[in-house]
């Protein structure tokens, strides 16, 4: 299976949150890779993922990061595939650091920020899988189909239960 997608995270306690993505991801039928890549514990690593991530065929980078949050940013800086920021929620101050440090860019290299902690995980996958479906009719249908049951799942009243 090809790997269009590329998560990346700063620290291995991300992943609880980014493995989020990953589920909607096998959820779709999409292939991914997964890789510790810290903007401040290995720079390096995160150049070479950045230098090489166009002829490696990502089309997508999803990178989460909490507190500093620097690591999405610095790779929407080395590389012009998409990156998708996810804001890994942390215990000082609840993952707003992570927002604000992932957020507020400067014109002429944007991350598509999502929502702190595991919602903003899955929706980074939804993201994802809506960026690829643009070229890819099979994968659109899928999504449509996936938004869908996701509806049919929401009952209409309440329950005591
Ligand atoms: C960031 O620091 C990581 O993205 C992680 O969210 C946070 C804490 O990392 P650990 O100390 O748990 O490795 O770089």
């Amino acid at each position: 299976m090809d790997k269009p997608v590329g998560i990346i995270m700063g620290s291995q306690s991300d992943w609880p949150t980014m493995r989020e993505a990953a589920t909607i991801l096998d959820e779709l039928g999409i292939g991914y890779e997964a890789r510790i890549v810290s903007a401040h514990r290995t720079p390096d690593r995160l150049w070479d993922y950045g230098k090489t991530a166009v002829s490696r065929g990502l089309k997508v980078i999803i990178a989460g990061a909490g507190g500093a949050a620097h690591l999405p940013g610095m790779m929407a800086s080395k590389t012009r595939v998409p990156v998708i920021g996810v804001p890994v929620q942390t215990r000082a101050l609840s993952g707003v650091d992570s927002l604000y440090s992932i957020l507020q860019m400067p014109k002429g290299f944007p991350v598509a920020t999502m929502a702190i902690g595991s919602a903003g995980a899955a929706n980074a996958g939804l993201m994802a899988a809506g960026i690829l479906a643009i070229s890819d009719p099979d994968l659109a249908q899928r999504v449509e189909d996936w938004r869908e049951a996701l509806s049919a799942s929401i009952p209409e009243e309440p329950s005591d239960d």
